[in-house]
């Protein structure tokens, strides 16, 4: 019989399930259900809700777990569910599920006649989810900053400083705001583990993964941190769920998805993790030095490291990888939307804006731009404004170099703290399609770029870490790198190699860069 893993990732505009068959190395279903198409009366958009306050952005937690049925019934259409032996998941990180408590005694008791959030809509004691896109939490981050000593601390205890889409922060702000719906809550979730907690039908634990996208784990011990919880809510250290390694079974599946989906009664289910430490392992990342870089709205930055650094200014994160290794997570948020701005700026398309790079040596003839369109995470521009050293506004190949150039050596400048200098660097997202900044990329970074098609790499990755979870249960784990093989390897013959004289060109650049940003940072 062949051997099925199911991964789901509940993210923020759609629920996608990618079931892979271990034996054949094939992927053998991924379908997403997408919230707003498949639930309009929620009347979510892009899967969220739309609010006066722009910082604030919430999801009703209902729109999860109907989605969830109906990617279940989808998915019975195409794969023999009886034949998955092990489920897990991800979820967009940091959103928070605050429930009641009802919440136990309905998740024990699930009735296969009837639908999940027939059963379940009782079960929350806020209404809505605050997600990662919410930053109305400022003055809760400074806060919780402050009573764990600043940011260095704060960075040293949690692995990040206090972020406003963080739940920590998020939580403290309910609790200040309604007092007595912190107190009705009996348990708190993340999206990712909520989801967990209803294919079990009892409160799921949290991973190492998601847990350190909280401001409330010791990053170094993975155990809940008493000051950070204290810090952030009374009684917080209560109401949280146990933290486990993501590699780990927190239980088998409920009967309810026996009965109604045809689940086999012994599937186990490994606990759910963000969607960002899945898609570590959907990206192959397995090896501590191994590094990916996301060309998307904003660029990502994030790879694999054995040891602990920490961003010592604060603006990159520490999560623990499913590895049992640690990955960093930067976030620039001048990605494409300042790529975007600029073949605009000069009426060009894709294939226009690479000719330009074509037509432009490395180094730029030491042209520089600032890319900060948006205000920017990293590093931390509040005011935005896009700034220029002996670059011409009306120079089109100049400033199409520039900005990526600039996109490149900044992302080299701060992931230093990482302590990597990576070897090779996996390319995924819209943008890696282009061959032209892959070889900007390569130059930059001094290292051979692959591409790599991973749309769904945190279903994957987590379809990947329940097989890990299982084998591991029954007594023979593999290594990642036996369990990942097939399933992840970037395009092939698609590397591009750093062309003679660039590097060096670049190591001196990087420097004039990064005095040309300290000059302006604001
Ligand atoms: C990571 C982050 C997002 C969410 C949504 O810190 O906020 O990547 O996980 O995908």
């Amino acid at each position: 019989m062949a051997r099925l893993f199911l991964g789901i990732d509940s993210s923020t505009q759609s629920i996608t399930g990618s079931v892979i068959d271990l034996d054949s190395r094939a992927l053998v279903f991924e379908q997403s259900v997408n919230f707003d198409e498949a639930l309009p009366a929620y009347g979510t958009c892009n899967g969220v809700l739309v609010h006066e306050d722009q910082q604030v952005v919430h999801t009703p937690p209902a729109v999860w777990i109907e989605a969830l049925e109906i990617l279940l019934a989808e998915l019975g259409e195409v794969v023999h569910i009886g034949s998955i032996q092990a489920v897990s998941g991800s979820g967009q990180q940091h959103g928070s599920v605050y429930l009641n408590e009802t919440a136990r005694p309905a998740l024990a008791a699930l009735d296969p006649s009837r639908s999940l959030v027939d059963q379940l809509g009782g079960i929350f004691s806020r209404a809505t989810s605050p997600i990662w896109m919410d930053s109305s939490t400022h003055e809760e981050c400074a806060e919780i900053r402050e009573a764990l000593g600043g940011l260095q601390q704060a960075t040293a205890i949690t692995g990040s400083n206090t972020f406003e889409r963080f739940t920590g922060p998020q939580i403290r702000k309910f609790f200040k705001q309604e007092p007595e719906a912190y107190a009705k809550t009996t348990d708190i979730a993340l999206v990712s583990s909520f989801i967990c907690s209803v294919l079990c039908g009892e409160i799921a634990p949290i991973d190492h993964g998601d847990g350190a996208g909280m401001n409330l784990m010791d990053i170094l011990r993975k155990t809940w941190h008493e000051a950070a919880c204290e810090a952030t809510a009374p009684g917080l250290a209560d109401k949280l769920p146990p933290l486990v390694a993501s590699d780990s079974i927190c239980g088998k599946i409920h009967p309810y998805f026996t009965a109604r989906y045809g689940f086999h009664p012994e599937t186990k289910v490994a606990p759910f993790s963000g969607d960002n430490p899945s898609s570590v392992i959907g990206t192959g990342l397995v090896d501590p030095g191994m590094v990916a870089i996301s060309l998307g709205t904003s660029d990502t930055y994030f790879g694999t490291m054995a040891e602990l650094h920490l961003d010592p200014n604060g603006e990159g994160h520490v999560f623990g990888s499913p590895t049992g290794d640690y990955m960093t997570l930067i976030c620039f948020k001048n990605g494409s939307l300042a790529r975007e701005k600029v073949r605009d700026a000069y009426g060009l398309d894709w294939p226009g804006f690479s000719d330009m790079l074509k037509d432009t040596p490395p180094g730029n003839g030491g042209k520089l731009l600032l890319p900060w369109f948006a205000p920017e995470i990293v590093p931390t521009v509040l005011t935005p404004g896009v700034k220029r050293r002996e670059l011409d506004p009306l120079d089109v190949p100049g400033n199409c170099r520039a900005v990526v150039e600039a996109q490149m050596m900044s992302m080299r400048l701060h992931s230093e703290w990482m302590g990597i200098r990576p070897g090779q660097i996996y390319a995924t997202g819209g943008a890696s399609s282009n061959q032209e900044i892959l070889q900007v990329m390569a130059n930059v970074h001094a290292c051979p770029v692959y591409q790599f098609t991973s749309t769904n790499g945190a279903s994957l990755g987590a379809a990947l870490r329940a097989a890990q979870a299982c084998l591991g249960d029954a007594g023979s784990a593999p290594a990642w790198r036996e369990t990942v093989k097939g399933f992840t390897d970037p395009i092939e013959g698609s590397q591009v190699r750093p062309q003679s004289g660039a590097v060096a060109v670049y190591d001196d650049l990087v420097k004039a860069y990064a005095a040309f940003e300290n000059e302006n940072r604001t």
